[in-house]
């Protein structure tokens, strides 16, 4: 595996390339262009221009999470063509500049959710939370303004302030679409992109939703390992395959994580992994990386991986806000640096094991 932190680009992230770098054993980046407004062309000149800004701190640009796919896609109107069009144009331009792995996902209206991006915990970090009793009271007109209101000032990947103020008419998109659409929907897009992603080696990893059930009456599929099989065997192509989320995917405790690791070997492009501690049904809050501290076993999902060969990027994800550091929530350095060499830690482990 690759060790990598995500960055979200220098106009947008608290943290710098020269940390990250100074991060032991942490060789690359999974970053994005946060300003390209979903559905638009990415060119070869921006990619350009972050890849060697990333390089010049003696990184890698190992991965894009995300390329967000546009809501006409994923309600299959006439409209997607052009944004399919428009998809297969990014991934030219990526693929010309040596990009090979892209992360997105396919939840209706709201990417990731969350009831509180800062909940005090004994120790005084904040971590985020969820908790669906909250989210059951909220309108979800009015979700976007209490997540952007504890996000630090910073935009929050996936909530889109331009995408937000049109949450009527995107739910209004939706009215019409039960899961069986919403698979077919991707179904036919990974179909069409699924050339252009051969001919330049470019593996597509699809992020479970998070939290992994139906969040506001939406529709959601990539819940459990049921579905990330049905959706691998849909689409049988080397390209197709998945970000192996611990933290979406175990939201739901009967997710069973190395056992999903295993049942999906070869399909796994990129893993995020962090912890959870789980309080009751739909109800959690994120936790250190350690096993200790969360609900799941950090050791047995890293030994799936081993297991698999998984030889992919992989990544600490959310991290706790501590030691006072204002970031982008979840996204501050201390965490996941921490995070970062724990998972480290295990892999040598198991590695010096299996030797
Ligand atoms: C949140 C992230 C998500 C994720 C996207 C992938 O912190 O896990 O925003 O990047 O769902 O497309």
């Amino acid at each position: 595996m690759k060790m990598t932190l995500r960055w979200f680009g220098s106009a947008h992230d608290s943290v710098t390339l020269k940390q990250i770098k100074q991060i032991p054993g942490v060789v690359g980046v999974i970053s994005t262009l946060y300003d390209v407004p979903v559905g638009e062309v990415w060119t070869r000149q921006q990619i350009k221009g972050l890849k060697e800004e990333i390089e010049a701190q003696g990184l890698e640009l190992l991965g894009i999470e995300s390329v967000n796919i546009h809501d006409t896609i994923k309600v299959g109107s006439p409209e997607r063509e052009k944004y399919i069009a428009n998809y297969i144009k990014t991934l030219e331009a990526l693929g010309e500049e040596g990009i090979q792995l892209v992360c997105y996902n396919f939840m209706p209206v709201f990417d990731w959710t969350r009831s509180d991006l800062a909940k005090m915990r004994e120790d005084g970090s904040t971590v985020l939370s969820y908790d669906q009793e909250v989210i059951d009271q909220l309108d979800p007109d009015k979700i976007f303004e209490s997540m952007d209101h504890k996000s630090n000032g910073y935009v929050l990947p996936g909530w889109e302030p331009e995408r937000m103020a049109r949450i009527k008419e995107l739910f209004e998109m939706y009215k019409e679409i039960d899961n069986e659409k919403l698979f077919e929907n991707l179904v036919y897009f990974l179909k069409a992109i699924m050339p252009t992603c051969e001919k330049y080696g470019i593996k597509m990893a699809i992020h479970p939703d998070d939290p992994a059930w139906p969040v506001f009456g939406l529709p959601r599929i990539v819940i459990n390992k049921e579905n990330l099989i049905r959706l691998t065997e849909a689409v049988n192509h080397p390209c197709n395959g998945v970000t192996l989320c611990t933290g979406s995917l175990g939201s739901n405790p009967q997710n069973d994580i190395p056992d999903i690791i295993r049942a999906l070997k070869g399909k796994i492009h990129f893993a995020h992994v962090r912890n959870l501690k789980h309080h009751a049904p739909g109800k959690f809050e994120e936790a250190a990386h350690l096993s200790s501290d969360g609900s799941m076993d950090m050791y047995e999902i890293m030994k799936a991986l081993y297991e698999i060969e998984f030889d992919g990027p992989i990544r600490p994800d959310h991290g706790r806000a501590i030691w006072d550091e204002v970031s982008m929530p979840g996204y501050g350095l201390y965490d996941r640096a921490l995070g970062a060499t724990y998972l480290n830690g295990l892999w040598e482990a198991i590695h010096k094991e299996n030797k």
